[in-house]
């Protein structure tokens, strides 16, 4: 008998975590159906460059791209049941937590009523049992102090973001409770990598530590710099994602590092592996980096950065994952670190042939 190749749809395959996702079914022999935002340059699509390279509506293809938005609940519904795949991958989201502050509505619209809607098509259909997994989030837990947190831990979301996340989480429970679905969560810490977003802290410092690299001039302006990440390495975290519809029953997992690591800290490993030693001086908004040898400023806290309510401290075990997924992390703090800088130390060069 021939065996068939599975069929994942994801939403939110132009995200980092989409297109490494993307990647790495493509290698399990998956066929992969993703959806694109219809956007006015063909940036978008720049982190599937290295996967995608023949014509949608070439036949065979592995991959392929639709239009659409988890919005519109009909443009989705018509997709899913084209598709028919075995495993949705749900991870378009409205992702930052500081623009989540500017925009609750339309955060919870994409992040919350987004799952809903694409748990309702799923329960609809009744020819297949389609597997799906909700990308939930750390966000979800709040500061919870001097805490390792794990799948039983109670919630207590701080931001529009995490709030709505939260929306999705319950949902994707619910659904399997109530409907026998197959809905997991994975609740993912932080997580990092050559192609994540350039507005959020670990890219932001990253690209500045390459870009001051070669042109010696500028100041970093951050935020709080007091709060600490459990930062893990992309990759490693979309075979979770994986693993987690695999297994044998819907469930929810927590996957993390198990250790936490202030921005401060990313701050002094990204400068030095280009070779500057940073001392840090005054607090909070008053804060600055100074390189030790030359005492110029490198790093300055502005008030501009700060986040209502941010959440101070995030770690946590990834114990259920280990034990029933089989799954670790295998990249460490500065590991991660060296990984993004040495990347960005090349995407600067490459810039600047342009
Ligand atoms: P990301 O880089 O911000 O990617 C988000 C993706 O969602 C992009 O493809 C984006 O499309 C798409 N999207 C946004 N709004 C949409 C809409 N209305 N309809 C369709 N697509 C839409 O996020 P990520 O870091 O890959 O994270 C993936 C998922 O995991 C997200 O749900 C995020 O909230 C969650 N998460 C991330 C982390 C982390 O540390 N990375 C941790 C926990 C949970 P465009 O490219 O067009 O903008
Ligand atoms: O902030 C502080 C900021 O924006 C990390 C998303 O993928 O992970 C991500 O959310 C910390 C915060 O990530 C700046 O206040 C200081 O305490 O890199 P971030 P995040 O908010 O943790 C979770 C798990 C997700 O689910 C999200 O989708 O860094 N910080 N200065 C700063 N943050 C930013 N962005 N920019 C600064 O200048």
């Amino acid at each position: 008998m021939i065996k068939k190749n599975k069929i994942a749809f994801i939403t939110g395959i132009t995200g980092q975590d989409g297109s490494l996702l993307a990647e790495f079914l493509l290698k399990k022999k998956y066929i992969v159906h993703g959806l694109k935002r219809r956007t006015s340059t063909l940036y978008a699509t720049q982190r599937l460059d290295k996967i995608y390279q023949e014509k949608n509506f070439q036949k065979n293809k592995t991959l392929i791209l639709h239009y659409g938005d988890v919005t519109d609940p009909l443009n989705c519904s018509e997709l899913i049941n084209k598709i028919m795949p075995d495993e949705i991958y749900h991870l378009a989201a409205q992702s930052h937590v500081a623009i989540s502050h500017v925009m609750p509505l339309y955060t919870t619209m994409v992040d919350s009523i987004g799952a809903l809607t694409i748990l309702e098509i799923i329960k609809n259909i009744k020819k297949k049992k389609i597997k799906f997994y909700n990308a939930a989030t750390s966000e979800m837990y709040g500061t919870l102090k001097g805490k390792y947190l794990d799948e039983k831990t109670d919630f207590k979301p701080q931001s529009p973001y995490a709030s709505s996340k939260l929306l999705s989480y319950w949902f994707t429970k619910n659904y399997r409770d109530s409907y026998k679905m197959f809905s997991s969560n994975g609740i993912l810490f932080n997580h990092e990598g050559k192609t994540r977003g350039e507005n959020f802290v670990t890219r932001k410092i990253t690209r500045f530590v390459a870009k001051y690299n070669f042109e010696k001039k500028g100041i970093l302006y951050l935020g709080n710099m007091s709060a600490k990440r459990d930062w893990g390495y992309a990759p490693e975290y979309v075979e979770a994602m994986w693993k987690i519809l695999q297994y044998k029953k819907a469930d929810d997992f927590v996957i993390a590092s198990n250790k936490a690591h202030s921005v401060r800290e990313f701050v002094i490993e990204s400068f030095k592996l280009i070779g500057i030693k940073i001392i840090f001086k005054g607090k909070e908004y008053n804060e600055v980096g100074y390189d030790a040898k030359t005492k110029k400023i490198l790093v300055k806290s502005i008030k501009y950065y700060y986040r209502k309510n941010d959440v101070e401290n995030l770690v946590g075990n990834y114990s259920k994952a280990k034990k029933l997924l089989n799954w670790e992390p295998k990249t460490k703090f500065k590991a991660l670190v060296e990984i993004m800088i040495k990347e960005d130390l090349k995407v600067y060069q490459k810039e600047q042939k342009l």
